[in-house]
């Protein structure tokens, strides 16, 4: 399937009214039909990524005290996954992958990234948005990015090139990093907006001088008190990683994040809603420091954790709501997924963990974002174009790194030679076509560093620890007090909480998947 440029010059092209054309209309109005069935426009692509959401913090994933109307309502208009993943336990990786169809433990560096990381994906880089823009559509990314910006570092006072625009984005409206660390400005394409030149911007990792202040020597004034790491400059009332000074008609207020980045979606969306677009939607709902606008605090009994998953389900509501404002919900395939599981104490002391209650962030799953265990990656995963796919649940497994691969097919545009290296085209299973399938198997990989890996396989999955004897989920959700072997098996429709490792009693399945893990993990990719 695909629909080529000239379907879509065709498709705009308005033709004067008058009563004989009627007329010739109707009589071949069969004819008419036919052609508009095999002219029918590309679909828009909403893209939207939640931050830190984990499997089961939505209602319509089995979440009892949080509200999430429009994220259930998106549901049950669209394909609900049981088995959707992102590729990896922390941002930055699965962003890369997301965007680039290639594993991140295949490029360097791809870890969680500091604030002054360079661009991570190199101008050049075949990705989803540039795809899609080969394919005519108009491009942005609106929200958080945290893939680096510039080369050999950011000039934040400067052009900051490259960035997504160098790599398929005809717009960005970014929070550079991710709102735990400096700065808290928005670049908007090429530089940081409402920078005064007389202010400059300083970014570092090194304190400017003894008199800055920061999370450890102004603790006391804080509005949010920090538990590990995130004690350095103060912005807000809050400290971050890193440092930084000057900027200060940049700055924004992480309150009123969710708030710009929907309203400028909006705009971006109305500017030219006739011609096809792809939009990928950062929320940074729920990351750490969870400061969501004042009219969501308290909006859950879970503190800012929860009140942060009605904001992110107020955002998805506000693009629905737009979309049908212009007419367009009907031919808009929106993607709906998180960036890795979930983590309570993300170094705030924000009353995530005292105010859980019964709720279960990872649903059934073990583990939680930094792990290898299922609710590392195994996260919300809807798929909604109410012209194209017919409501349902889909237990196939799909993942966030196969968006470049499928939606190039979606939109007619084959992979250059070496591009999207792990990225499959699963179209048909995303739009829930009978028959279709997912993957036969996924790599999930935590930030990169540590080595752990873990490979679904059909109802197996295989945990591997690069030292034996780690506590299998560092920092997460429930950290296992078990000192985990090198491999470990586990049967997950019996087991999805990857409590018994039954690698003794199957051997051979053992075996098939260390072998299969090595040669996806050898080789230049496995698509
Ligand atoms: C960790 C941070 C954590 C979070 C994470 C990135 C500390 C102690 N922890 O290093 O708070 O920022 O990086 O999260 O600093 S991510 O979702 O963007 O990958
Ligand atoms: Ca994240």
């Amino acid at each position: 399937m695909g629909w080529g440029g000239n379907f879509r010059i065709a498709w705009r092209t308005r033709l004067p009214f008058n009563p004989h054309m009627l007329r010739s209309l109707l009589r071949f109005l069969p004819l008419v039909a036919c052609a508009a069935a095999i002219a029918a426009p590309p679909p828009n692509v909403i893209v939207i990524m939640a931050d830190d959401l984990g499997y089961g913090d939505l209602g319509c994933y089995g979440a009892k005290t949080m509200p999430t109307p429009n994220l259930d309502r998106l549901a049950a208009e669209g394909l609900r996954f049981t088995s959707g993943y992102c590729s990896a336990s922390t941002c930055t990786p699965t962003r890369f992958s997301l965007l680039t169809g290639t594993y991140a433990f295949r490029q360097e560096r791809t870890g969680i990234a500091p604030p002054s990381a360079p661009a991570i994906i190199k101008p050049g880089t075949a990705t989803v948005a540039s795809l899609l823009k080969q394919a005519g559509y108009r491009t942005a990314v609106i929200g958080k990015w945290h893939l680096g910006l510039g080369d050999p570092e950011p000039d934040w006072n400067g052009v900051l090139k490259p960035g997504p625009l160098e790599i398929g984005f005809d717009h960005c409206f970014l929070l550079p990093t991710t709102n735990d660390r400096v700065p808290q400005v928005y670049v908007e394409d090429h530089r940081v907006l409402n920078l005064d030149a007389k202010d400059p911007l300083w970014v570092g990792n090194q304190s400017p001088g003894p008199d800055h202040p920061t999370g450890v020597s102004h603790r006391a004034t804080l509005k949010m008190d920090w538990s590990h790491g995130h004690n350095q400059t103060i912005h807000n009332g809050i400290s971050r990683i890193g440092f930084y000074t000057g900027g200060q008609t940049a700055r924004f207020r992480d309150e009123d994040l969710a708030d710009e980045w929907i309203r400028r979606s909006n705009a971006w969306i109305e500017a030219d809603p006739q011609k096809p677009f792809f939009l990928y939607f950062a929320s940074h709902d729920v990351h750490v420091p969870r400061i969501p606008h004042e009219r969501f605090q308290g909006a859950t009994p879970h503190g800012f954790r929860g009140d942060s998953v009605v904001q992110l389900d107020w955002c998805v509501g506000e693009l629905m709501k737009t979309l049908d404002r212009l007419g367009l919900s009907e031919n808009t395939m929106i993607v709906f997924c998180s960036d890795n599981g979930p983590v309570l104490d993300d170094g705030y002391k924000d009353g995530a963990v005292e105010k859980l209650g019964d709720h279960r962030p990872a649903g059934p799953f073990s583990g939680g974002k930094y792990s290898v265990l299922e609710g590392g990656t195994r996260t919300p995963f809807l798929v909604r174009w109410p012209g194209r796919v017919k409501p349902g649940v889909s237990d196939e497994v799909v993942c966030t790194i196969d968006l470049p691969a499928s939606l190039a097919a979606l939109a007619g545009v084959s992979l250059p030679e070496g591009a999207c290296r792990d990225s499959f085209n699963l179209l048909p299973a995303l739009l829930g076509e009978a028959g279709a399938m997912g993957r036969d198997h996924l790599v999930q990989q935590d930030n990169g560093v540590s080595g752990n890996f873990g490979l679904r396989a059909g109802e197996w999955k295989l945990v591997r620890q690069k030292k034996a004897g780690r506590t299998q989920a560092v920092v997460s959700l429930d950290k296992r007090p078990e000192k985990a072997p090198l491999h470990a098996l586990y049967h997950l429709p019996s087991d999805p909480a990857e409590r018994r490792d039954v690698s003794a009693e199957n051997p051979e399945k053992l075996r098939e998947l260390i072998a299969k893990l090595d040669a996806v993990l050898a080789a230049e990719g496995s698509r």
